[in-house]
């Protein structure tokens, strides 16, 4: 468990830091705004993956104040930005369950001068799983307080149709994995193209994430959807780089 200990030390001791992946709207052609995405250096190992260390950070309950450290951050590098693009950060479920979860939203966009509405909140399906009338509530007052609501990885885990008319989500991420073999494939291009059209018909904004090549894009474009990310339009960068895309990208 020694890497539980250094992950412990590791919010203190300023060893994580996030990158920025650029989201681009379809009907304009322009970046409109960053996910943002924690990366931990360790004095010794070298970057670790959040895939490794999230994990353990949710078991140990250290993902709340983790995940605290990275809403401060994103909403404080966003309020910084000279164009009002959206900022997107991802939330664990073990921090959605938190009671804190609400004001730790509310005072990481008030401490930032950041217009909540600006905010988009990424959940995974497991959040759904369990404590479903909790978890309402809870997602009702991240909206009220003007954030949105992203379901993220759609169509990876126990995905529900029944969540998408429950919850108020305001935008469904098409998971990268329908996305890798989409030219060759026939079913992954059918199923991407009737969640782009779920998606709209049910009034959500859709995103489709992991798109590589230009003949991905051509592809998502077609059937109709929003938003993309994914290595084509930009790799997660420092947040050095962030404006610069963006004047660029106007
Ligand atoms: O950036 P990368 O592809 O390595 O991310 C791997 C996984 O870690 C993804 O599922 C991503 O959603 C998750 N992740 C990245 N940053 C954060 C974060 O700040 N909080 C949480 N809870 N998950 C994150
Ligand atoms: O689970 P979530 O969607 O938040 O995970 C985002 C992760 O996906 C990031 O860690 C990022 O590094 C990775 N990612 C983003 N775009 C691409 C892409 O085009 N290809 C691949 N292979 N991974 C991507
Ligand atoms: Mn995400
Ligand atoms: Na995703």
């Amino acid at each position: 468990r020694m890497l539980e200990v250094e992950l412990r030390t590791a919010v203190a001791m300023r060893q994580f830091h996030l990158l920025y992946q650029p989201l681009l709207a379809l009907d304009s052609d322009a970046v409109i705004g960053f996910e943002a995405l924690i990366r931990w250096s360790h004095p010794e190992r070298g970057l670790i993956s959040p895939a490794e260390f999230i994990p353990l950070a949710e078991e140990t309950g250290l993902i709340v104040q983790i995940g605290e450290w990275v809403l401060r951050e994103a909403c404080r590098e966003a309020a910084s930005w000279q164009q009002p693009a959206i900022i997107a950060v991802n939330l664990s479920p073990v921090q959605v369950r938190s009671p804190g979860i609400v004001e730790a939203v509310r005072s990481a966009c008030a401490a930032a001068g950041l217009d909540p509405r600006r905010l988009e909140l990424e959940i995974t399906e497991s959040v759904l799983l369990t404590d479903t009338d909790e978890t309402f509530r809870t997602l009702q007052a991240l909206k009220a307080l003007g954030a949105r609501i992203s379901m993220d990885d759609f169509g990876t885990g126990y995905s529900s149709l029944s969540y998408l008319r429950r919850f108020p989500f305001d935008k469904i991420k098409i998971d990268r994995s329908f996305v890798t073999d989409l030219a060759e494939d026939a079913e992954s291009a059918a199923i991407v193209g009737a969640v782009i059209g779920l998606g709209k018909s049910l009034g959500m904004v859709t995103t489709v994430e992991g798109v590589e090549t230009a003949g991905q894009l051509a592809h998502v474009r077609a059937r109709g959807c929003d938003q993309v990310q994914g290595y084509l339009i930009g790799r997660p960068m420092p947040a050095e780089q962030v404006q610069r895309l963006m004047d660029d990208k106007e």
